[in-house]
């Protein structure tokens, strides 16, 4: 068939198919209505929320889909160089709204269904969350995601579609229970299932040295396959017609059959132990920042390496037909350690199978990688025992001793033999458990290791990676991390949005965010104030709503909001959170009537999920429940202090509570949080913050002033000294009487709260809430002293989202885009 004869043949089914889907209101009501009928197969005169829902997001999807055709072609076309973002978890959340308004096309929609008598926002509230990440990390990728598509950027995402994503938390009687997140239950209207899209992934069985054309050859023989099935996802960018491709593996059975088995007539069993392959894509880890090196997750990593790594390779060979190009067409980041395996997997393919010979190969490899850490601490890095590698992979783990073996020759040429530095640079740590380190792996393989910080990538420099960063200064990089607005305001804060529009008179700030300095210059005007807070008491008053229906806690609008939600984690300092809350609460009880009044109100509001493993995370969460329980109850205390546990916190909870929160809490001790993105979230909603110097909370300084926002705590050039002051550092009394009071019973469960009291003892308190504690209530008492001026505390929440246009996850991937990944953009014309 000729070029000409195809051309016919296209241009003949796209008149058939009535050209593009059409955007008016009148063809939305049709094509819904046409996926009630045809394919929820419901009748069009009954049908509930959930099923309008399901027609709408399928109407939707049509659309996105035409917009993912086109972009590949193009992508295709243009033959631009690729970036691919690897990584194990995206936290997506809901996709609706945020497709309908990328789409541009949200009030089309709105009167649309307002026509068919349903309302846009109510059926969104029907999604479901897709929560295939823990948590910053995986948000992050989702932002970038958002960012990659809007700045045309060729890109895909590759990630692992788990049948179970992060847990959902319920608290039953102040303990987190897990329960699993079977978010696949109703269907995914979102992906696209690729039944053709299918490679064998292998694992097990033996290496063997085979003559080849007179040449010794490895040659893997696999004892088991799996097959890894491609579900996409497309993700519009925000005015621009690109939409770009995050593509989910799961596994299946393959269809290599032990006929052994079979015939010797154990055909249940049979039967059975292919169903257990499907596990591998099964659940998601829960984060515990502690090494683990489970068989599973291992499988895993595997698995999404493999089938990734084959689809990209075809890709490239369609247009290729030798891997010259290869740098020059393909950018693979890692993101953190879990896709390393990568490279080995990337040198087993272009050595064993492309037969490229190994210092080729080599001299492709290690111009493609870029690697970003998201850890601060050397014992978060994931370690890989080699039995356990040895018995899954064994040629990958061949081909890392070997990568291994040449990196420390050449080390050693240029190190001399420093053996204490060769072995702590090693790939192979030695000991009783022999290990591959996979950041250095990471390290050695990657033209790039990024940082999200200033801070974080300092630490990198001169502690976590010191020996590498002596080695080859030029590789290390930061790259502060950013969120999308689109998201985070458009999304999830119309009111907001739209006031941001008619002050800076344009929209195009969604796609610009520097355009937020703007605001800077209405600061002074009194109607833009005036409105600023109206959009404010209005996210409280949706916020408030929802903490009742939650929590049966009423709350008062005129209190402050004070929100600390993320991970619970030792580091981040909940308990600091909640010994202030406690200390605020005695405060209250020991005053006159008189001084009382004089006292800001406060709602506190705390969320999170503490990792299933984690126990004194797990007890912090009881903590504040019991303390919310006493303080919420006591009549004497009232709306001057309440005390509220959002459960489940998620992405769909995040954009409810963010908008609504007037002071936001970031509070880790300095050097720990890698950058933190949900401080960025706030600000740019107008939300005060306070802080520890810590992560990106330091550039937020360098755009917001210190005195726009309440700064607190030691420093993290100050914790080294303070940690070694051990039990001789200097507690305020205030704290040590909230921890007696903890000990003592006074929130109940005296014995069970013990261990979680030791945790902050003098001496032992490595998180230094003792010796923070007295700042922390400065900075306290800085923020309600403020909140009394209402005035002065719209302004500061003004000039707060001013100043959030830095963060914005475009920047990022535009810098990631330009010095890192080298790649240019590609804006699909038609
Ligand atoms: C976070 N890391 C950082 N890790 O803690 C945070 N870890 O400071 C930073 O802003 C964010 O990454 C984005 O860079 C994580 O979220 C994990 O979730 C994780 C998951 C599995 C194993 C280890």
């Amino acid at each position: 068939e000729g070029f000409g004869e195809r051309k016919a043949k296209a241009e003949r089914m796209f008149s058939l198919m009535d050209g593009f889907l059409k955007n008016d209101p009148f063809s939305l009501q049709k094509d819904i209505l046409h996926h009630v009928e045809y394919t929820m197969a419901r009748s069009r005169f009954s049908f509930d929320d959930y099923e309008a829902y399901q027609a709408l997001a399928h109407s939707v999807r049509d659309r996105l889909i035409e917009r993912w055709h086109d972009t590949h072609i193009y992508f295709k076309k243009t033959k631009s160089k690729r970036l691919y973002f690897l990584s194990l978890e995206f936290l997506m959340g809901r996709s609706l709204s945020n497709s309908v308004i990328n789409l541009g096309i949200q009030d089309q929609y709105a009167e649309a269904l307002n026509q068919l008598g349903f309302e846009f926002e109510v059926l969104a509230e029907q999604e479901g969350d897709a929560s295939l990440g823990n948590g910053g990390l995986a948000r992050f990728s989702a932002c970038q995601m958002d960012s990659l598509a809007t700045l045309d950027y060729p890109a895909w995402g590759y990630g692992l579609r788990y049948e179970y994503g992060l847990f959902r938390q319920i608290i039953v009687d102040g303990f987190q229970h897990e329960q699993p997140d079977y978010w696949l239950n109703f269907g995914n209207p979102w992906e696209i299932e690729r039944i053709h899209v299918t490679y064998e992934v292998k694992f097990n069985g033996t290496v063997e040295e085979v003559d080849m054309n007179g040449e010794k050859v490895k040659v893997w023989i696999p004892g088991e396959t799996v097959e890894a099935v491609a579900y996409d996802n497309p993700i519009p960018g925000y005015g621009t017609k690109n939409t770009i491709n995050l593509r989910l593996w799961a596994a299946k059975p393959s269809n290599q059959f032990d006929l052994e088995a079979y015939n010797t007539g154990d055909y249940i069993n049979s039967i059975v132990n292919r169903q257990n392959t499907e596990a591998i894509s099964n659940v998601l880890y829960p984060d515990d920042r502690s090494h683990q090196g489970k068989e599973m997750r291992l499988k895993q990593q595997y698995f999404f390496v493999s089938a990734s790594l084959q689809d990209i390779i075809r890709r490239f060979k369609e247009a290729h037909n030798n891997f010259d190009e290869l740098p020059e067409q393909v950018a693979l980041h890692l993101n953190d350690t879990h896709p390393s395996l990568s490279i080995a997997e990337i040198m087993r393919i272009l050595v064993d199978e492309e037969h490229l010979g190994w210092s080729k190969a080599w001299n492709i490899v290690n111009k493609i990688f870029s690697f970003t850490t998201h850890t601060v601490v050397a014992e978060g890095l994931e370690k890989i025992p080699v039995d356990l590698l040895g018995s899954l992979l064994p040629r990958h783990l061949q081909i890392l001793y070997e990568i291994n073996s040449n990196f420390m020759e050449e080390l050693k040429k240029k190190i001399g033999l420093d053996y204490n530095r060769l072995s702590r640079m090693s790939i192979i740590e030695e000991g009783a458990v022999k290990s591959i380190r996979m950041a250095n792996l990471s390290i050695v393989c990657s033209h790039t290791v990024n940082g999200v910080s200033k801070v974080h990538s300092n630490t990198l420099k001169t502690k976590t990676f010191k020996d590498f960063y002596e080695l080859w200064p030029e590789k290390f990089q930061y790259t502060t991390n950013g969120v999308t607005q689109r998201r985070w305001i458009v999304v999830s804060n119309p009111s907001l949005c739209a006031l941001l529009s008619k002050w800076l008179g344009t929209e195009a700030w969604i796609r610009n965010a520097d355009l937020l300095t703007g605001l800077r210059d209405h600061v002074d005007n009194t109607s833009f104030r005036h409105e600023w807070k109206m959009v404010k008491r209005l996210n409280k008053m949706r916020l408030a709503e929802y903490i009742e229906t939650m929590s049966g806690v009423k709350v008062s609008l005129d209190a402050m909001f004070d929100v600390q939600v993320k991970r619970i984690h030792e580091y981040k300092r909940q308990l600091l959170n909640i010994f202030g809350i406690i200390h605020r609460y005695d405060c209250l009880k020991n005053m006159d009537k008189n001084d009382r009044r004089k006292v800001v109100p406060r709602v506190c509001i705390i969320g999170g999920k503490a990792a299933p493993g984690y126990e004194i995370a797990k007890k912090i969460i009881k903590l504040c429940h019991a303390v919310a329980e006493k303080v919420n109850n006591d009549a004497d205390i009232g709306d001057l202090l309440k005390l509220v546990f959002i459960p489940d916190y998620n992405v769909s909870v995040a954009e409810l509570v963010i908008p609504g929160a007037d002071l936001s809490q970031h509070i880790s001790t300095a050097g720990h949080e890698a950058s933190g993105t949900g401080s960025m979230k706030f600000l740019m909603n107008g939300c005060l913050l306070l802080a520890t110097a810590d992560g990106s909370t330091v550039e937020i300084i360098e755009e917001l002033g210190s005195d726009n926002l309440f700064l607190f705590g030691a420093k993290v050039e100050e914790v080294a000294e303070l940690r070694e002051k051990g039990g001789a550092l200097k507690v305020p009394l205030q704290f040590a009487r909230v921890l007696r009071m903890v000990r003592d019973g006074y929130f109940g469960d005296k014995d069970y709260f013990q261990s979680l009291c030791d945790t902050v003892e003098v001496g032992n308190d490595f998180y230094l809430l003792g010796s923070d504690f007295g700042s922390y209530l400065e900075a306290q008492a800085a923020a309600d002293k403020a909140f009394v001026e209402p005035d002065k505390w719209i302004k500061m929440s003004i000039l707060s989202a001013a100043a959030s246009g830095r963060f914005s996850s475009d920047r990022t991937i535009r810098e990631y885009a330009e010095r890192t990944w080298k790649i240019d953009p590609c804006q699909c014309p038609f």
